[in-house]
């Protein structure tokens, strides 16, 4: 039985060699500017190199919208070839060495088997979603007008009993998370009474959160709207840290960045639930208006830098209960979505060395002399300077790729995985997977 194609150590080690002076010459020149500021550029190639983010399953697939999906070449068919891609992404960015499935979409027949495949390829599995957004073939109860919060208990007794479900699997994945998005709420004034639908929804989440095994944590996603378009039960992050806080010390408040009306300061949203000790963690994406599930940073960079300053502001002062999960969440419509996803990746740890970067010192100082100029100015220098080099440095001594996309490309791999994955491609069919 031919393997399935794999990109080599020696392909990733070749391709570096052309690339690797001119890396060295930057790192060097960087590296002597940091010094004059007392900066030690190796303590910042550490935390380049430790900065984990989790692949969502569903991302390596290519996304589409109401209107169309156009299929890519070589699509993953099913979660064994999933993590093949995201296998791929970690050999290359050496960042992302865990995934967050999403049940049922990528239910395994046999969780042992799955968890040894992944393993054999330096993965594991992050948090679990449940799924009581679309209605499965042969389901009972539909979804349609809710699920946790369903006025007919036996919808919501369904729906509690698919996330324990989930839990179970994940149990035997080695995930220690589950992540509870619903899209329940109204598209008509009147639709829902809405103290009685969150009483449904804290009544469900108990018997989840009493089916969590001691050392599980469970996120819940709030959205302001979509696909509910008048009201939704969990809509921002006062509702969702009420019931976090209700629910019990297992409980926090997962941040999808793109889950906020235009505008909103989310980096303050994060302050707020550091402080809280609620904060899970977050889906990362960008977006320009709504939920549109765009790759990190490619929009908005500078409110991604923001929260990485709030994020290692609470890492160095050490903030209580302070553990976020970083996963991705986004759809990709019109690139190649392992391209996007290690693009992303490289993003969330160019905003997170950048803002270990931040003189914390003068930033302080300048907030107690109320000098806001000076306190803007001391995150735009941050912000401002090219760590690129650092990224670089970090992946090929992790031996990953100093070029992640150019290897990629040089490899063929989507190529290869066209011939290995025959499907019909470019057909137009709606949905996000
Ligand atoms: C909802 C959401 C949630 C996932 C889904 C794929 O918009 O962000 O996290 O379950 O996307
Ligand atoms: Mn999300």
């Amino acid at each position: 039985m031919p393997t399935n194609f794999e990109i080599s150590d020696d392909f990733i080690a070749e391709q570096n060699s052309q690339t690797r002076n001119w890396i060295e010459e930057d790192f060097e020149h960087l590296g002597k500017k940091f010094r004059r500021q007392n900066v030690d550029i190796e303590d910042l190639v550490k935390k380049a190199a430790a900065f984990r983010v989790a692949i969502p399953s569903w991302g390596v697939g290519t996304g589409g919208t109401r209107f169309a999906r156009f299929a890519g070449e070589g699509e993953p068919r099913d979660i064994y070839e999933k993590l093949e891609d995201c296998g791929t992404i970690f050999k290359l960015v050496r960042s992302t060495p865990a995934v967050s499935l999403h049940i049922p979409w990528d239910k395994p027949d046999d969780a042992s088997k799955l968890r040894t495949f992944a393993g054999a390829r330096g993965l594991s599995f992050d948090a679990m979603n449940s799924n009581t957004f679309q209605d499965q073939p042969g389901q009972t109860h539909s979804y349609k007008f809710g699920s946790l919060t369903h006025p007919d208990r036996l919808v919501r007794e369904q729906a509690v009993a698919h996330n324990i479900e989930c839990i179970e699997i994940g149990k035997t994945l080695g995930s220690k998370a589950h992540t509870v998005w619903i899209a329940d709420g109204g598209n008509f004034p009147g639709q829902q009474h809405f103290r009685r639908a969150l009483e449904h929804y804290l009544e469900s989440m108990r018997e989840i959160y009493a089916a969590l095994p001691d050392d599980w944590r469970v996120f819940i996603e709030h959205k302001f709207y979509e696909p509910a378009f008048y009201s939704t039960v969990i809509n921002d992050w006062g509702t969702s840290y009420y019931c976090a806080r209700e629910l019990g010390p297992k409980a926090f408040c997962l941040v999808d960045l793109g889950h906020h009306a235009p505008n909103v300061n989310i980096e303050m949203i994060v302050a707020r639930l550091i402080q809280f000790g609620k904060l899970a963690g977050f889906h990362f994406n960008d977006s320009k208006y709504g939920d549109d599930d765009l790759d990190s940073g490619s929009i908005k960079p500078f409110q991604l830098f923001l929260i990485f300053n709030e994020l290692v502001d609470a890492e160095l002062n050490s903030a209580a209960n302070f553990n976020p999960a970083y996963m991705l969440d986004q759809s990709h419509n019109v690139t190649d979505p392992i391209e996007s996803l290690m693009m992303s990746a490289v993003e969330l740890v160019r905003a997170y060395v950048q803002a270990h970067l931040v003189d914390r010192g003068a930033l302080t100082d300048a907030q107690e002399r109320c000098d806001p100029l000076i306190a803007l100015s001391t995150l735009k220098q941050a912000f401002t300077t090219d760590v690129a080099p650092i990224l670089a440095v970090a992946r090929e001594r992790a031996g990953g790729a100093i070029d992640p996309l150019n290897t990629y490309r040089q490899s063929g791999y989507r190529r290869h995985k066209a011939k290995e994955r025959p499907g019909k491609k470019g057909v137009t069919a709606s949905g996000i997977v």
